[in-house]
């Protein structure tokens, strides 16, 4: 185990109760009168991407907005709007790290392993989360960032991974992958990453076949266990 590639959205943070919030500051912005709750986000998750999230939504609440000739720019500046609130609720200090993933990181660097991240979600949200939660020169540690924009097509395919593994010059065995959900799961076996899932409440009851390990929480995770899992892909 060379590097350690974390996801962002549900991994380094509960985030999703916040881009939640944030949909629905843009809606209530926007007056569109659309309400997400906590079950039908959970539903829309399966989806990754904001601007994708929003037109699964529509796809299946009000497929005739879809024909609306200005769609694209509005799901654009809908999204615009969503970030900027989401922005708001990370520099308010509303959205902290998961327990244990600080001790984590600090350890990993400690140790000289690579530390890297592998995201679906906009550029500036993890920037802002990175140093929002462990000050400005966290973005040095990272050997490199994949988020939502360095790759065209998101989670659950496999390109943003592919995306890191190259700038790290690594091949995936050499790497593990943490990641709370399916999509992210999913992401790591079409690029043959092993994936250790960190579940949270939105995405306990998914299916993780093909994980290398399903936990509830980072809080007494360490480089030696992590260590010890990969230690059992040879067996
Ligand atoms: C997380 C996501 C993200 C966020 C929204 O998936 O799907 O799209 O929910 O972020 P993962 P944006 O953790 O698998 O990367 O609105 O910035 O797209
Ligand atoms: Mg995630």
């Amino acid at each position: 185990m060379k590097a350690l590639i974390f996801d962002v959205d549900g991994t380094l943070a509960d985030t999703e109760d916040a881009h939640r919030k944030a949909f629905n500051d843009a809606f209530v912005e926007f007056k569109l009168g659309w309400v997400w709750d906590s079950d039908l986000y959970k539903k829309l998750l399966k989806v990754t991407g904001g601007k994708q999230r929003i037109r699964f939504f529509l796809e299946n609440h009000d497929p005739d907005f879809l024909q609306r000739a200005d769609i694209d720019d509005l799901i654009l500046s809908l999204h615009q709007t969503k970030t900027k609130y989401f922005i708001a609720r990370l520099e308010n200090g509303q959205v902290p790290l998961r327990p244990g993933i600080e001790d984590l990181i600090h350890e990993a660097r400690a140790m000289g392993l690579t530390i890297a991240i592998a995201t679906t979600t906009t550029p500036v949200n993890v920037r802002t989360l990175l140093t929002v939660n462990l000050g400005k020169d966290s973005l040095d540690w990272f050997a490199c960032i994949g988020d939502g924009g360095v790759v065209p097509v998101l989670k659950p395919e496999p390109d943003v991974y592919n995306w890191v593994l190259d700038k790290l010059g690594l091949r995936p065995e050499e790497a593990l992958a943490l990641e709370d959900s399916r999509n992210g799961l999913i992401s790591c076996v079409r690029a043959s990453v092993p994936c250790l899932v960190v579940t949270n409440d939105y995405t306990a009851d998914q299916d993780f076949s093909g994980c290398l390990a399903q936990w509830p929480n980072y809080e007494d995770v360490t480089v030696a266990k992590l260590e010890a899992l990969c230690a059992t892909i040879k067996l």
